[in-house]
């Protein structure tokens, strides 16, 4: 479950992060491995693991990360150039099963992903 996940931990406060907003549905933090100057994690309290195990009672959790993220984005100085990652599996790269936005900026972001 990802109740169980290090995000799950950090959620609980029994794992340190540089928390930089929460509320009563999400909270983001730094990332540890930055791929980029900014790189912002953002992840729902509720334990969904991958966006694909998202329901349709989730729409307006969904809806609020997308919303925050952007809120984030601006309060961290991200300006308007930021682009927003979510990895769906391990195939695509996701390694942490509980649903979370990357929010990265900072340099020069190419296109497309690698
Ligand atoms: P993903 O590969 O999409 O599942 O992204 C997981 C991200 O989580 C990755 O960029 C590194 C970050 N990360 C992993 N463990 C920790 C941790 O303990 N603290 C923080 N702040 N970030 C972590």
């Amino acid at each position: 479950m990802s109740e169980d996940t290090i995000f799950g931990k950090i959620l609980r406060g029994d794992v340190p992060a540089n928390i930089v907003y929460e509320d009563d549905h999400c909270m983001a933090f730094k990332d540890m491995f930055p791929a980029a100057p900014m790189h912002i994690l953002l992840i729902p309290r509720k334990p969904i693991a991958r966006l694909c195990d998202a329901e349709s009672d989730d729409q307006s959790l969904l809806g609020h990360l997308m919303l925050t993220a952007s809120k984030v984005a601006d309060a961290q100085g991200f300006g308007d150039a930021y682009r927003l990652v979510v990895n769906n599996g391990e195939g695509a790269g996701q390694s942490v099963f509980h649903l979370h936005l990357h929010i990265i900026g900072g340099r020069s972001l190419s296109w497309p992903p690698g």
